[in-house]
C-alpha cells in the first residue's frame, strides 16, 4: 500500500520529558483516569474535511498544500484520500473520524451518479474501518458549499432546493448507518439570512424543523440508533444563523418536539463567535441534558472569525473536560478535531503536529479536570455558597410550602438581608494552584 506520510512513523506516548516532537507527552491511551482509560474518555476523531480535503485556500489566495494524493482523477483522488486518512488515523492512534458526504466523494452532475460514487467510497471506507479498527463518530451532509444552497438548504426559499437537501440528507444517513456511525450532525451552514428584507423567518424555522423531523423518522426506520446533533454557530457563512448558540438551539428543539432525538455538538470556536466561553456552551448543554459531542478547536482572540485552530489552550481543555466528566463522560459523542493547520504550514506532515498538540492538550485537560474534581474544594465552595437553601426559608421555597406572602412576612420580621463574598480571586488562584502545583 502507498505510504502518503513516509516521513512520519507511529506516534507513541513517551511521557512529558521526551524531546521527540513526534510523540505524545500526555496522551497515554491505556492510562486510567476516573475509572476509564484515556482512550475511552477522549474518543478522539479526525475531521475528514480539514485533514484530508482542505488545501489551505483563503479569501485572498489559493491552496498552499496539495491534497490530490498523486492523482488528477477526482474519484482516484477520493480513493487515495481514504487510504491516506486511515494511514494518518493509524499513525496518530485516532479511533474515530467525522465526514461530510462531499468529503468522501466528489459530487457528479446527477444525484444518481453522485450516490453511486458515494456507495463505492462507502464500501472502501467500510473495508478500511475493519482493517484498521476505526469507527465513525458522526456523519453529515454538506448543505452549504454548492451554489444551489445560496439561499439556504432546509431554509431555502425554493421547495426544489429543500427537496435536494432532503435527498442529500437521506443518503448521508444511509452512509452513516452503513459505516456504523455513532452520530449524525446538522450544522446549519447557510440556514440563516443575510437580510430580513427578503426573509420569512417563521416559515424558514418551520422548514428547518421539518427536514430534521424527516431525518429522524427516516434514520430510525433504517436502524440508526445513534444521536442526532445540532451544532450551534451564530454567523459565518450567513450573517445570522438560526442555530445561534446552545440556548437558541435547545429552545428550537423543544419547540418542535425534537429534543428527544437531538443533542448538541458544541464547537469551541463557535462558542466564542457567539460571545460565550466554550465552557458556557458546554454547561448550557449539560444542564439541559443535551451535551452530546464536541468539536475541539480554538479561535484566535484577536480575530473575529472561525479560524478552526488546533486547540493548545490547556485552561479551555481543562474546563471542557470538567464539563464532560461532570456529565458522566461521553456516551456516543467524542472530541472531533474540527481544526486545520495554518495556511503557511504547507507540508502535508504538518498536520501531525497539529493533532499531537490537540490530543496532548486534551489529555492534559482531562488529567487536570479530574484533579480539580477529586480535590473537591471547588464543589464544596459552590455547595456552601448555596447553603441557605438547605434549611429554613430556603428549604420551604424549594419544597413549595412558602407562598409569596410568607416570604414578605419573613422579610418584614428579618429586616435587611446579608450575603457573603463570591471569592472569585481566591478561586482563580486555587485553580492555578491545583493545576500547576499538583
Ligand atoms: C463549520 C462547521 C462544520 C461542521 C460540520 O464551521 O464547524 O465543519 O462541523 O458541517
Ligand atoms: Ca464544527
Ligand atoms: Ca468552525
Amino acid at each position: 500500500m502507498k505510504d502518503f506520510y513516509p516521513e512520519v512513523g507511529k506516534i507513541r506516548y513517551e511521557g512529558a520529558a521526551t524531546d521527540n516532537p513526534l510523540a505524545f507527552r500526555h496522551y497515554n491511551p491505556e492510562a486510567l483516569i476516573a475509572g476509564r482509560t484515556m482512550r475511552e474518555h477522549l474518543r478522539f476523531a479526525m475531521s475528514y474535511w480539514h485533514t484530508m480535503v482542505a488545501e489551505g485556500s483563503d479569501m485572498f489566495g489559493v491552496g498552499t498544500v496539495s491534497k490530490k494524493y498523486g492523482s488528477s482523477d477526482p474519484m482516484q483522488q477520493a480513493r487515495h484520500k481514504a487510504l491516506a486518512a486511515f494511514e494518518l488515523m493509524d499513525k496518530l492512534d485516532l479511533d474515530y473520524y467525522c465526514f461530510h458526504d462531499r468529503d468522501i466523494a466528489p459530487e457528479a452532475d446527477h444525484l444518481a451518479e453522485t450516490n453511486k460514487r458515494l456507495d463505492e467510497m462507502a464500501s472502501l471506507l467500510a473495508e478500511l474501518q475493519k482493517e484498521y479498527g476505526k469507527k465513525v463518530l458522526w456523519g453529515t451532509a454538506n448543505l452549504f458549499s454548492h451554489p444551489r444552497y445560496r439561499h439556504g438548504a432546509a431554509t431555502a426559499c425554493s421547495a426544489d432546493v429543500f427537496a435536494f437537501a432532503a435527498a442529500q440528507v437521506k443518503k448521508a444517513l444511509e452512509l452513516t448507518v452503513q459505516l456504523h456511525g455513532a452520530g449524525y450532525v446538522f450544522w446549519g451552514g447557510r440556514e440563516g439570512y443575510e437580510t430580513l428584507l427578503n426573509t420569512n423567518m417563521a416559515f424558514e424555522l418551520d422548514n428547518l424543523a421539518r427536514l430534521m423531523r424527516m431525518a429522524v423518522d427516516y434514520g430510525r426506520s433504517i436502524g440508526f440508533q445513534g444521536d442526532f446533533y445540532v451544532e450551534p454557530k451564530p454567523k459565518e457563512p450567513t450573517k445570522h444563523q438560526y442555530d445561534f448558540d446552545a440556548t437558541a438551539v435547545i429552545g428550537f428543539l423543544r419547540q418542535y418536539g425534537l429534543d428527544k432525538d437531538f443533542k448538541l455538538n458544541i464547537e469551541a470556536n463557535h462558542a466564542t463567535l457567539a460571545g460565550h466561553s466554550f465552557q458556557h456552551e458546554l454547561r448550557t448543554a449539560r444542564v439541559n441534558g443535551m451535551l452530546g459531542s464536541i468539536d475541539a478547536n480554538q479561535g484566535d482572540q484577536l480575530l473575529g472569525w472561525d479560524t478552526d485552530q488546533f486547540p493548545t489552550n490547556v485552561y479551555e481543555a481543562t474546563w471542557c473536560m470538567f464539563e464532560v466528566l461532570k456529565d458522566g463522560g461521553f456516551k456516543l459523542g467524542g472530541l472531533n478535531f474540527d481544526a486545520k493547520t495554518r495556511r503557511a504550514s504547507s507540508n502535508l506532515a504538518d498536520i501531525f503536529h497539529g493533532y499531537i498538540a490537540g490530543m496532548d492538550t486534551f489529555a492534559l485537560g482531562l488529567k487536570l479536570a479530574d484533579r480539580v474534581i477529586r480535590d473537591g474544594r471547588l464543589d464544596r465552595f459552590i455547595q456552601e455558597r448555596y447553603a441557605s437553601w438547605q434549611e429554613g426559608i430556603g428549604k420551604r421555597i424549594l419544597d413549595g410550602t412558602a407562598t409569596i406572602s410568607d416570604l414578605e412576612a419573613y422579610v418584614l420580621v428579618k429586616g435587611d438581608v446579608a450575603t457573603g463574598s463570591g471569592h472569585q480571586e481566591y478561586l482563580e488562584n486555587l485553580i492555578n494552584q491545583m493545576m500547576f502545583t499538583g
